[in-house]
């Protein structure tokens, strides 16, 4: 049974940068209908046992079109929101402290000229999708987009997410209204980047 991610805040907690009204319409009702969703599709492809990057991993391999279609939104709508929200928090860490601050110096110069790199991404991603930072198992990082629910996983270049932005209208829109850049801006201010170092952390020490 995949379940929404507890938020380990209140809706309002993420105010002014994320307004109440997105998260309990975010949360509460687009995020439960992907999740609702995902796990009846799951239950009809007999999968329901698997994990979902596990699910993500063999979509190929789903015969009926329409089946697969669902687990690709649906499970990408579950685990890309669980991935976002997770990461939110009202007293976030403004930056890595450990080795993943040193790497991001490396290939970047700066956190601001990652994050810069990250909102090019964001912004420029046509439609409903995704912004991501990802790494290898080497630890290497990368900036990268996908469209609609799809995530790093479904692509099969053996990617792992550590940072998902979402950028559907439904994640800003209320607030924001066409302004996706400060939608973007107000993202980072709530961003915890410790829970980003220890995704990373979890890859490289693996
Ligand atoms: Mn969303």
């Amino acid at each position: 049974m995949f379940e929404q991610v507890k938020l380990g805040y209140a809706y309002d907690a993420l105010e002014p940068y994320i307004d109440v009204l997105t998260m309990e319409t975010h949360y509460g009702k687009h995020h439960a209908a992907y999740t609702k969703a995902f796990n009846e599709a799951a239950e009809k492809a007999g999968v329901a046992g698997k994990s979902a990057v596990e699910i993500f991993k063999s979509l190929e391999f789903v015969a009926d079109p329409a089946l697969k279609k669902a687990l690709r939104n649906n499970g990408g709508g579950y685990f890309n929101h669980n991935f976002y929200f997770e990461a939110l928090s009202p007293t976030p860490q403004k930056a890595p402290s450990g080795r993943l601050m040193r790497v991001i110096d490396k290939k970047y110069g700066s956190l601001d000229a990652l994050k810069a790199e990250l909102k090019t991404a964001a912004v420029g991603q046509f439609g409903s999708g995704w912004a991501w930072l990802v790494t290898d198992e080497a630890g290497n990082l990368y900036v990268t987009a996908s469209a609609n629910q799809d995530n790093p996983y479904m692509e099969g270049k053996g990617m792992i997410p550590l940072l998902a932005l979402d950028v559907w209208e439904h994640a800003y829109y209320l607030k924001y209204k066409n302004l996706r850049a400060s939608y973007i801006d107000a993202f980072f201010e709530v961003l915890d980047w410790k829970v980003v170092e220890e995704r990373y952390e979890a890859v490289i020490n693996k």
